[in-house]
């Protein structure tokens, strides 16, 4: 993930670009649904019995201003519960885990994780985003068995990406500006790649963008879905007006997904979680989250 900056973020807390009703209308899910899809667990999951704490971190490049206020908004906006801490770092992350939260997020120049106090098991960002935005790709082509999908960018996240969505029955290529890097993660992961960036757009309709470069509009098929967490974002006017849907924000979708997967954790160890009144329990059954009733 590229360094964020204030202004990347500036949205986030107050949802100026309400990104509930856009993610609804083009994959019929809002975020909290698409963070629990991405995690394997079931929409029933009441995600207000987990208490998470955002430490800000000042190491290397420092705070981001905003950023652990946006955490705490992403994790309040999927039904957790959440503060933010008033001591930073190390002093920080020990009055999280002292007050009894269940989930600890934090991020330096290098990681970005959400701790669970539990397991003691750290839920990466970076797979968070890359299951968050298969699931929206997934989603909003209304299912990805059999289809062709192209990954841009042979990163950490089009790395974990491509394998997400051959898992989803999805046929993969990976393209990167550095082939070689494309070719190493095709071997790595079982799926295809091609040398020539702008040939494997313009050949491609399902696109999962993990790169931060710029791909011109012209490259771009009409009627395009992609899914987009690459920052800054890589598409001009005339991508936006090829492109059925092109899906991005800067935090929501891979910090929510992060969360979900931390909560995850907690059920597979403990093997129950609380559910909303009437729904009954959860059971972690041969590592598939089954819903039981009462
Ligand atoms: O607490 C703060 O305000 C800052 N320390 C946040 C720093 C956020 N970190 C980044 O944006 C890094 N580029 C994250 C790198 C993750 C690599 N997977």
């Amino acid at each position: 993930m590229t360094r964020l900056t204030s202004e990347d973020i500036s949205n986030v807390e107050s949802d100026a670009i309400g990104l509930d009703d856009r993610l609804v209308s083009v994959t019929g899910h809002d975020v909290r649904t698409i963070a629990l899809e991405a995690a394997g667990l079931p929409q029933c999951v009441d995600l207000s019995g987990f208490q998470v704490a955002v430490v800000p971190i000042t190491s290397g490049l420092g705070e981001i201003g905003g950023f652990a206020r946006s955490l705490d908004a992403i994790a309040r906006h999927i039904g957790m519960r959440s503060h933010v801490t008033s001591a930073t770092d190390v002093s920080g992350f020990a009055e999280a885990v002292e007050s009894g939260v269940d989930i600890v997020m934090m991020a330096d120049d290098d990681r970005f994780i959400a701790y669970n106090t539990l397991t003691g098991t750290c839920a990466d960002n970076a797979l968070g985003t890359a299951m968050g935005y298969s699931v929206v790709l997934r989603d909003a082509a209304g299912g990805l068995r059999g289809s062709d999908v192209l990954v841009v960018g042979a990163g950490f996240v089009g790395t974990q990406a491509a394998r997400i969505l051959r898992s989803m029955g999805a046929v993969v290529t990976v393209t990167d500006i550095v082939p070689s890097k494309a070719a190493a993660v095709a071997a790595a992961e079982g799926v295809a790649y091609m040398d020539d960036v702008r040939e494997a757009v313009s050949s491609h309709w399902l696109i999962l963008n993990a790169s931060p470069g710029e791909i011109p509009g012209e490259w771009i098929r009409e009627g395009s879905i992609i899914s987009s967490p690459g920052v800054p974002f890589s598409f001009d006017d005339e991508a936006m007006r090829r492109a059925d849907v092109i899906v991005h924000d800067p935090l929501e979708i891979g910090s929510a997904s992060m969360l979900t997967m931390a909560v995850a954790e907690t059920i597979r160890k403990t093997g129950r979680v609380n559910m909303p009144l009437g729904l009954g329990t959860h059971s972690n059954m041969g590592g598939h989250v089954v819903a039981m009733h009462r």
